[in-house]
Order: structure tokens, then C-alpha cells, then sequence
């Protein structure tokens, strides 16, 4: 500054008339102390838009609290039945309470029965020995008691000794009926025998007997007494078996 004006002295122009941004608002003349600054100048213009910046660090949050239940859906299918479930306990306690009493009123009666059946028995059979006499409640023929007898695995009550022969007419009494013997003279008229053929080897006739009455007795009854006598094979006695 001093030079341009040291240089316009010399040069006998004004620096007045030299004209430059810093020195248009004063003179040479009139240039002393600087002044206070001035107020500051209005905001410039926007400048243009920047670039986008980098995109920064994306950290997931914490999971939210679930949301408020949704409004209940429509009942589906109805599924197939279930398998049948077990007895309650004491519906089975009592159940077999139940079959219990009736078992225990079943039983007693059985045992009425049995014994009612006992003591029939006991009066149709007569035991002596190892053998059984059965009687069968029926009057029947010779041939007819025989078949019976036969058919139920037994065989016309045959004694074969006093023993045998006391028992046997022990049934006669009870039963107040003569009963015809497994024995008989049907082949040979005087001969008898056994069903099986074979010879008596015990007799209990009658004083009398066989007397063949009529011609037409080829069969043997014991009566109560226990003796024996020939009888018509037709006439009906009380059909007696052995076991
Ligand atoms: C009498 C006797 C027996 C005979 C019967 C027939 O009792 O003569 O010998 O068997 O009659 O009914
Ligand atoms: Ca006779």
C-alpha cells in the first residue's frame, strides 16, 4: 500500500484514481486508523447435495413380546372313537362282588342237589365187595333190563356168592320188587348158565325151583328173601345192574 502510493507520488498521478477492491472505499487522504469491522455478509447459497454415505451397521433387536391371542378358530372334524377304557376300581370290586354271591348261591344249590342225589343213589346202589348193584327204577323184561343194563356199560346184577346174593336182595326189599338175575336156561331146558355161557358156580334156588312153570321159565328172579326162582323171561321185575 505505502508503495503504490510512494510510486503514484512519484508518478504524479492520484492515487486516488487508482481503483482496486481493498482501496475503493477510501482515499489516500483520507486512510487512518481502520475502522470497526463491518456487520457480517448474508448466508451464501446451498451448496449442492452431497453423496450418500455408507450404510451403516444394521444389528437385529431382541425378539418382542408375543402378540394377544387371535380369535379361536371353528371346532374341526370330530376324530373316531377312542378305544374302550378300563373298569374303574371299584366298578371291578363290585362286579366281582356281584359274581361272587352269585357263585357262592350257585354252590349251596349244588350241594342241596348233591345231596339230595347222594341219598338217592345211596338208596338204588348196594356195595359188597368190589361190585356195585345199581338198580335202574324200571321194570322191564329179561331182554329189555338186559340191554339197559348192557348199554350203560354194565350188566344184569349176578351174584356169585351169599355176600353178593345178601346184598342184592337188600335191594328187593327196598324196593318191594323181585329183580331177575343175569342168568337163564333159554339154549338148553335145564341147563342154566351165565349171559357169557358159563356155569353157575353159586345157586340160591328156592326149595322148589327152578320148577319151569308152565313150561315157559327160563329165567331167574331173586325175591326178598333172597331165594331164587324161574320165571317167565316176559314178566316185568325191577331192572337191577352190577358194576
Ligand atoms: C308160583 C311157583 C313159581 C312160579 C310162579 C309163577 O309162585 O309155581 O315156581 O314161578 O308161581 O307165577
Ligand atoms: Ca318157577
Amino acid at each position: 500500500m505505502y508503495l503504490r502510493i510512494f510510486i503514484a507520488l512519484m508518478l504524479g498521478t492520484s492515487p486516488a484514481l487508482a481503483t482496486d477492491s481493498e482501496t475503493n472505499t477510501c482515499t489516500v487522504m483520507a486512510c487512518g486508523n481502520p475502522g470497526i469491522p463491518g456487520l457480517p455478509g448474508r448466508d451464501g447459497r446451498d451448496g449442492p447435495k452431497g453423496e450418500k454415505g455408507d450404510q451403516g451397521v444394521q444389528v437385529r433387536g431382541q425378539q418382542g413380546f408375543p402378540g394377544k391371542a387371535g380369535p379361536p378358530g371353528l371346532p374341526g372334524i370330530a376324530g373316531p372313537p377312542g378305544q374302550k377304557g378300563q373298569k374303574g376300581e371299584m366298578a371291578a370290586i363290585t362286579s366281582t362282588q356281584q359274581q361272587l354271591t352269585a357263585l357262592e348261591k350257585k354252590i349251596q344249590t349244588l350241594q342241596a342237589d348233591l345231596t339230595k342225589y347222594k341219598k338217592i343213589v345211596m338208596l338204588q346202589q348196594v356195595k359188597v365187595g368190589e361190585k356195585f348193584f345199581v338198580s335202574t327204577g324200571q321194570e322191564l323184561t329179561y331182554s329189555n333190563g338186559k340191554r339197559l343194563c348192557e348199554n350203560g356199560g354194565a350188566a344184569l346184577a349176578t351174584p356169585k356168592n351169599a355176600a353178593e346174593n345178601a346184598a342184592l336182595a337188600e335191594i328187593v326189599k327196598r324196593n318191594s320188587k323181585i329183580v331177575f338175575l343175569g342168568i337163564n336156561d333159554i339154549q338148553t331146558e335145564g341147563r342154566f348158565v351165565y349171559v357169557n355161557g358159563a356155569p353157575l358156580s353159586y345157586t340160591n334156588w328156592k326149595q322148589g325151583e327152578p320148577n319151569n312153570s308152565g313150561n315157559k321159565e327160563d329165567c331167574v328172579t331173586i325175591v326178598e328173601d333172597g331165594q331164587w326162582n324161574d320165571l317167565d323171561c316176559e314178566r316185568k321185575t325191577l331192572t337191577v345192574c352190577e358194576l
